[in-house]
């Protein structure tokens, strides 16, 4: 498998002007024809043009009409390379290929889904599809003409705008789309099937009429109602916030079972796993609503953080995803509960991105090389490249300014085609012009791996009336990475919103007139993705939770004093409710082990169950009471205070029959199943009883059960069937809890080295995914160590290894 390094970017020799596709679908095999404008970027070069080409047949290849012999050109298993080209200033390459998507499980390139064509090409899945220059800076025109069997595949979709459609012999039609954007190929699109839509329409605040459709199945089109919502808010919400209006007519959401990772922002055509999309009340919880709305606006954004705006490639992935996300984390605050939003994704960024930064797959926001690019965006990418966002947000302070940025962001690089290609410096130089801001060593953030540790020692002096924080950041060593530089650090201070910015390895600040010695509150809504160690004492930390105004500061620490405080959070009527149901939930077991030298999983279990009885034995009036307060007879409806009381009565107890939506019901399931016995048993039957015809209900349950701590559940696991859109619930959940994963027979890492490697020959981007739950097995006491390495070696020596599979699970060793 060959590195790629950012060091080596050179611009293409050949851009692509217009590409026109052509796609003749069937059941066995489909051919796809590709009519290109190629333009040397230098006049009469004679450089080969090399195309990336990937799992495909090659039929034909014609340069200027003429068709190319054998000999003509190079064909290796990656690449098709055509050494001589006419010295013109453009000329046209026609390129046949034959693919067979109902083959093709990676679903990566052409595939099919539940019977439906459908692609996905970010990053490098293009090259499935057809022989191309499949890399971000080649942007062109594209047309697409899709033609397929009419009864089987009634709805057939591309980018852009529908040209012209109609009927042909053999009872088949085809459909030509024209996108008036130009493009990289991994934005690229199709989708052909039996689908119906929901339809809407979205008036532009300048007047214009874009139609909206969401594609599901029939008899899903009841459940795609919030999908419609959202997207709606969205829309509102980039005009009202950014000013970014929709640049086309039409604005297509296919939903389909099938998919890797959540969704995809191809222009105009965004395909969504349909988790992602249908929600019911009986059928989805409060936390897939809001994943919902959350995903919607995210690749919606995208629109024009990635899409009209490009990465030059793909090591500043950062700039498109670290900006969307960060929108999307605006615009659910917005939309909902900030400082609830606030601590969600600080947790799944201690739980993911902290980890991933200590372990061999650390890597700057702008990695330095990569053998497959997907594994750089496994469940943790976002949350990775969300660190950007947390510093964005605090440097700005307000989305006025973010917003003035971005317009000039948008407006420095649309001069021409080629400057809308953008890396990080651009990036860079475009915040601090537009904002005229001094961001010091920020930069730092893009090269350095590793998550900086920010150790705080204050101290008060009575007689001078002074008081003074001293700071000193250290980043631990990485891969690659021995040594490490200063970087800026934002810290937010207690008393208004003082931003002190921390540059150097140590920074002393001294604040004067100070009366009594204060208890600050640090990093105020997690202004920075550190990792924190201050002198503060138990009891001024007891004192914070007690008193900080800022709600993202009120820490999880065990005191005497704990539980009192808890029910004074309990019973405070002022606080919001999802933030209160937030505050007494404990961190998970994960999140615990990572704060550890060793992590000790058993240890970590044991402690945590015991303080959650404590708690609920200590404080079970008040939560009793919660639970009256709480509940409603009324309708479901997915909004914050109606979410907020849900969440609040569930964490003092949830009711299985009575329940009346899926929130309620799943966390009365959760907590009754796990506890081994007949009533776990009779639940877990009457729900799949229930649900065995909806497989995303279905998928839950088995997360349910995958995750559950009860002893030997490995044997559980293997007794469920399970298919490749199983693999998340089933397997995921099995490694993300820690009691079964890390059992000290070994049993949990045996079960995930077969898995892996059975995986790797069907779909490899969820193979190493998987994998990734070894990549921290160094953190782990010497027996678990010897045998997570005894499955790593074991998975590195099995034959035909995916890159996906080979990046991970070499690195893990190394
Ligand atoms: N941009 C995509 C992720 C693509 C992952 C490719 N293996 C969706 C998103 O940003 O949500
Ligand atoms: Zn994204």
């Amino acid at each position: 498998p060959k590195e790629i390094f950012l060091k080596d970017y050179t611009k293409p020799d050949y851009y692509f002007e217009t590409v026109d596709l052509s796609f003749s679908l069937g059941e066995e095999k489909t051919i796809v024809s590709s009519l290109i404008k190629v333009s040397p970027r230098v006049k009469g070069s004679s450089a080969p043009l090399v195309l990336n080409g990937h799992d495909l047949k090659l039929l034909s290849v014609k340069v200027e009409g003429k068709l190319l012999k054998e000999g003509d050109y190079q064909l290796d298993s990656r690449h098709l390379t055509l050494p001589s080209l006419p010295a013109k200033e453009s000329f046209v390459l026609e390129i046949d290929t034959e693919i067979y998507p109902h083959k093709n499980t990676s679903l990566d390139g052409l595939y099919k889904s539940s019977g439906n064509f459908c692609t996905q090409c970010e990053a490098e899945g293009f090259r499935k599809i057809t022989f191309y220059q499949d890399r971000p800076d080649i942007m062109a025109k594209y047309t697409c003409r899709v033609e397929a069997d009419k009864s089987l595949y009634p709805v057939l979709l591309s980018n852009g705008n529908l040209i012209s459609q109609g009927d042909i012999e053999g009872g088949r039609h085809f459909a030509l789309w024209e996108d008036p954007f130009k493009k990289p190929c991994y934005l690229f699109a199709l989708v052909a099937g039996q689908l119906a839509s929901r339809d809407d329409t979205f008036t532009t605040r300048s007047g214009r009429e874009v139609s909206l459709k969401i594609w599901t199945p029939a008899e899903d089109l009841p459940k795609t109602a919030h999908a419609m919502y959202s997207l709606k808010a969205a829309m509102k919400w980039d005009e009202d916030v950014f000013g970014l209006e929709y640049d086309l007519d039409l604005f297509n959401i296919v939903a389909v079972p099938d998919f890797n990772m959540g969704a995809m922002e191809n222009k105009s055509l965004n395909i969504f796993n349909s988790k992602l999309v249908l929600a019911s009340p009986e059928t989805a919880t409060d936390a897939d609503y809001a994943a919902i709305l959350g995903v919607i606006g995210h690749e919606y954004f995208h629109n024009w953080t990635g899409n009209r705006v490009t990465c030059r490639d793909w090591f500043q992935l950062s700039l498109k995803e670290g900006l969307t996300v960060f929108r999307d984390q605006e615009f659910s605050s917005d939309m909902g509960s900030r400082t609830v939003k606030r601590i969600a994704d600080v947790s799944t960024l201690r739980i993911y991105q902290f980890p991933e930064d200590a372990g061999p797959m650390a890597h700057p926001v702008r990695p330095h090389s990569y053998i497959k690019m997907d594994n750089f965006y496994t469940g943790k990418f976002s949350i990775y490249l969300r660190s950007l966002g947390f510093l964005l947000s605090i440097v700005f302070q307000s989305n006025v300014l973010v917003f003035s940025f971005m317009k000039r962001v948008l407006i420095s690089i649309s001069k021409d085609m080629m400057s809308k290609l953008v890396t990080c410096e651009d990036f860079f130089a475009a915040m601090r012009d537009a904002n005229n801001a001094d961001f010091a060593n920020f930069l730092q953030w893009y090269s350095q791996a590793g998550t900086p540790v920010v150790k705080v020692a204050s101290s008060y002096n009575a007689e001078a009336r002074t008081f003074s924080l001293k700071f000193s950041q250290e980043i631990p060593p990485t891969p690659g990475q021995p040594t490490k530089e200063a970087t800026f650090i934002p810290v937010t201070i207690s008393s208004s919103s003082t931003i002190l910015r921390v540059t150097k390895k140590e920074e002393e600040f001294v604040f004067s007139d100070i009366a009594e010695r204060p208890v600050p509150s640090l990093f105020r809504g997690f202004s920075a993705p550190v990792r924190v160690e201050t002198d503060l004492s138990d009891d001024d930390l007891f004192f914070l939770l007690a008193h900080d105004s800022d709600e993202f500061n009120r820490p999880l620490v065990l005191n005497p004093k704990f539980i009192q405080g808890l029910g004074s959070v309990l019973s405070d009527s002022t606080l919001d409710k999802e933030f209160i149901a937030k505050a007494i939930t404990l961190p998970g077991e994960g999140e615990i082990m990572d704060m550890m030298a060793v992590a000790d999983p058993d240890a970590v279990h044991v402690v945590r169950k015991f303080v959650r009885k404590q708690l609920a034995s200590e404080l079970k009036t008040e939560l009793l009471k919660i639970v009256e307060n709480n509940r409603s007879i009324e309708a479901y409806v997915f909004d914050h205070p109606n979410m907020a009381r849900r969440a609040l009565k569930n964490t003092g107890s949830s009711e299985y029959k009575s329940a009346t939506n899926l929130t309620d019901q799943f966390a009365a399931l959760a907590a009754l199943s796990q506890n081994p016995g007949k009533t776990r048993d009779d639940v877990l039957a009457d729900f799949y009883n229930k649900w065995q015809g909806d497989y995303l209900v279905v998928n839950k349950w088995f997360l349910l059960q995958s995750s559950s701590d009860i002893p030997g559940n490995v044997e559980n696991i293997h007794a469920l069937q399970t298919t490749i859109i199983q693999v998340y619930s089933l397997i995921g959940g099995f490694c993300g809890s820690p009691v079964n994963f890390h059992a000290k027979d070994g049993s949990g890492y045996k079960f995930l080295g077969d898995i892996v490697v059975q995986l790797d020959k069907i779909n490899p981007q969820v193979a190493s995914r998987m994998l990734s739950a070894f990549s921290r097995w160094k953190r782990y006491d010497e027996t678990r160590q010897a045998l997570a390495k005894a499955q790593l070696e074991m998975i590195m020596s099995a034959n035909g290894l995916s890159e996906n599979v080979f990046e991970i699970a070499s690195k893990s060793l190394a």
